[in-house]
């Protein structure tokens, strides 16, 4: 498979197991996961076509493991807007951490700091390239606000850290950013 295949099956495997399993005739179990086979099936995809976008997936969006009954199960690692509970156990951030948006929302983002949206969690990342490539997908102009993390957490803020090093958050208040 070239890029573009890749990047667009990435996508659609995305859409199964994050937000749509439904409209693939799947269903997740309570913490994500689904039977590799039963994807296969679903997206009318071979096995080597999924582990080239688990092996090769620019943010690791995908984990896969074997259950100790021996049969194999994938999850996307965040960014669901089904309801699961990835298990993740509370982790103290980095002093700041970063989130990348586009400059038309800073207003907005000023007045009611970061929202969840559709998602379970506010996504930030550890460094300001990161961020800046989070935010660059709105297209137009971009902005990267700095988050007092440890401020956050001081305060009693929980955070926890996705198994491909996104840090999340339920919300951040305006106060804690820069
Ligand atoms: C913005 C991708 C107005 C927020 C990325 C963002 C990430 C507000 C958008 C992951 C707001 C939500 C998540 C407020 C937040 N007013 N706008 N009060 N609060 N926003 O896509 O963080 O490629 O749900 O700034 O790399 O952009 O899918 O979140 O622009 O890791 O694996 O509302 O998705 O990962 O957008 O991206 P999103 P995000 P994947």
């Amino acid at each position: 498979m070239d890029h573009r295949a890749l990047t667009r099956l990435s996508k659609r495997m995305s859409l199964a197991l994050r937000h749509q399993p439904g409209r693939f005739g799947l269903t997740l179990d309570r913490a994500g996961w689904v039977a590799v086979d039963e994807l296969l099936a679903a997206l009318r995809i071979g096995r080597a076509d999924l582990d080239a976008v688990v092996a090769g997936n620019d943010k690791q969006r995908f984990a896969v493991e074997r259950r100790p009954d021996g049969v194999e199960r994938i999850r996307a690692n965040q960014g669901h807007s089904v309801p699961v509970d990835l298990g993740l156990a509370p982790t103290p951030p980095p002093e700041r951490l970063y989130h990348g948006t586009a400059a038309a929302a800073l207003d907005s983002i000023r007045a009611t700091g970061l929202q969840r949206g559709g998602r379970h969690h506010v996504h930030l990342s550890v460094d300001v390239e990161t961020a800046r490539r989070v935010g660059a997908r709105r297209g137009g102009a971009v902005v990267v606000l700095t988050v007092d993390a440890a401020g956050m957490a001081r305060d009693g803020h929980v955070f926890h850290r996705s198994a491909n090093g996104v840090w999340l958050t339920e919300a951040v208040p305006a106060a804690y950013l820069s």
